[in-house]
């Protein structure tokens, strides 16, 4: 069973739990040592981390509207981000970049993703070959190469020393330059000057230690030897999408310094991306868009801040005008309103189209002043329909509208109560 997985039953066992007591953190956290040592994440990491999750769970009041689940997952997916790695932002520009590391780890099939990659991004790659060693290295990368429509360059036969130096004469400044080279069993003196010859003869912008996920905690000593014997600025992990180990080589990964750049998920060439660790964990725990929610929030919420009321217990409806204008530029929120632990709001609430958007204003603007700051007021019949006159709407349509509101002002309150987001939001009590 992959880490995903086994994290993703720890949460699911979780379901239904209201209270946050002690038994239920205690099992919860022992299934997460379990799944993360059975991918191989360092055991002192995984107490030290898992130990603090349980604290803070401890200290974590119940919040009215947020579960077990809710909080624990938060704590959880923190947790993660912070053990798996940085964010890695590719600099998209023409350059050198050279792959090496051992037999079988990827290098070939990752030199044409990196190529797909940066071919995608308006960029000119061209792949070259150095490796005399693997059966058809030649016809593998060619036909890679061709596969997406880029250019290929070696030649049959000769040194790699050769190679590049007929390489050379054809790299353009606008090129994308990708190096694969051979790799061996082992880091052995005999790869060591291969590798030092060639990085001083192509002089690379960038050069990637590929590995493979399944080594898991030998990633730490295979970094430092190769970045003792040539230099490495990065590394490249593939097959991240076949093992169970991923999760503890990412860590490890970590644990050595190196930088993890991109990650392999797939034998298709598009199947590389730029390491992001809220994209990573996101997915591990099986909420895609979590970290990107969080970003997404944080920053409409900086763009909106003029615009925003002022969050109180007690809005009143033109607060609530506000609040959904702002909400709706968020886009789908009604997952996520749910994951966060608005999980007994109707859906609809926060899916508003423009124009209902417009209905809503029209309402607003055809109450009295009194209406718009009590919407206790608006229990009353006579008072409904002439707000429907007045907006051009019918007297159902302003009913539901109220409802939607009391519904927010509920949101407004959790909001209110629970601490961890209203730092998250960056909302001050
Ligand atoms: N599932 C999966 N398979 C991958 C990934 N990356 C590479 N592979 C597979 O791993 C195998 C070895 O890949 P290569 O690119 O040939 O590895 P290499 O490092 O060039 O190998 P040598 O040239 O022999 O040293 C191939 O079957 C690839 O399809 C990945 O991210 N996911
Ligand atoms: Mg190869």
């Amino acid at each position: 069973m992959g880490l995903g997985e086994s994290l993703r039953d720890a949460i699911d066992k979780l379901r239904g739990k209201h209270i946050l007591d002690r038994k239920a953190i205690d099992e919860f956290i022992k299934d997460i040592q379990k799944a993360l040592i059975a991918a191989g994440v360092d055991v002192k990491l995984t107490f030290s981390i898992t130990n603090e999750i349980r604290e803070k769970a401890l200290k974590t009041e119940q919040v009215e509207g947020l579960t077990t689940r809710d909080i624990l997952i938060n704590l959880l997916y923190e947790s993660l981000v912070s053990i798996v790695g940085d964010e890695y932002k590719p600099d998209i520009r023409p350059k050198r970049i050279m792959l090496i590391g051992l037999y079988g780890a990827g290098k070939t099939t990752t030199a044409a993703k990196l190529a797909y990659f940066y071919k995608e991004k308006g960029l000119k790659p061209l792949l070259i070959t150095t490796d005399r060693y693997r059966k058809a290295a030649y016809e593998q990368l060619e036909h890679l190469a061709k596969s997406i429509n880029v250019d290929f360059f070696s030649i049959k036969d000769a040194s790699p020393e050769e190679i590049i130096k007929e390489a050379l004469k054809r790299i353009k400044r606008s090129n994308v330059a990708i190096l694969d080279t051979a790799g061996r069993d082992s880091l052995n003196e005999e790869l060591i000057k291969e590798l030092k010859l060639q990085a001083e003869l192509f002089k690379p912008d960038e050069k990637i230690l590929v590995i493979s996920a399944d080594i898991g905690e030998v990633v730490k000593s295979l970094v430092k030897a190769f970045n003792d014997a040539v230099g490495i600025d990065g590394i490249i992990i593939t097959k991240m999408d076949g093992s169970a180990k991923a999760g503890g080589t990412l860590t490890a990964a970590k644990l050595s310094g190196a930088k993890v750049m991109f990650i392999g998920t797939g034998e298709k060439v598009e199947d590389l991306e730029p390491f992001n660790p809220k994209r990573y964990v996101g997915r591990l725990l099986g909420m895609p868009d979590i970290g990107a929610f969080i970003e997404r929030v944080n920053r409409v919420l900086r763009e909106e801040s003029e615009e925003l009321p002022e969050i109180k217990s007690n809005i009143t409806l033109l607060d609530f005008y506000k609040q959904i204008k702002t909400l709706s530029k968020l886009g789908p929120l009604k997952d996520i309103a749910s994951m966060l632990g608005f999980s007994s709001l109707p859906k609809d609430v926060l899916e508003n189209s423009q124009d209902t958007l417009k209905k809503y204003k029209a309402m607003i603007d055809s109450m009295t002043e009194e209406e718009r700051l009590n919407d206790a007021l608006l229990n009353n019949r006579s008072r409904i329909e002439r707000i429907a006159r007045g907006s051009g709407t019918k007297p159902e349509e302003v009913k539901e509208f109220i409802s939607k509101f009391r519904e927010m002002k509920k949101i407004y309150r959790q909001l209110l109560n629970n601490r961890d987001l209203r730092r998250r939001f960056s909302i001050g009590s």
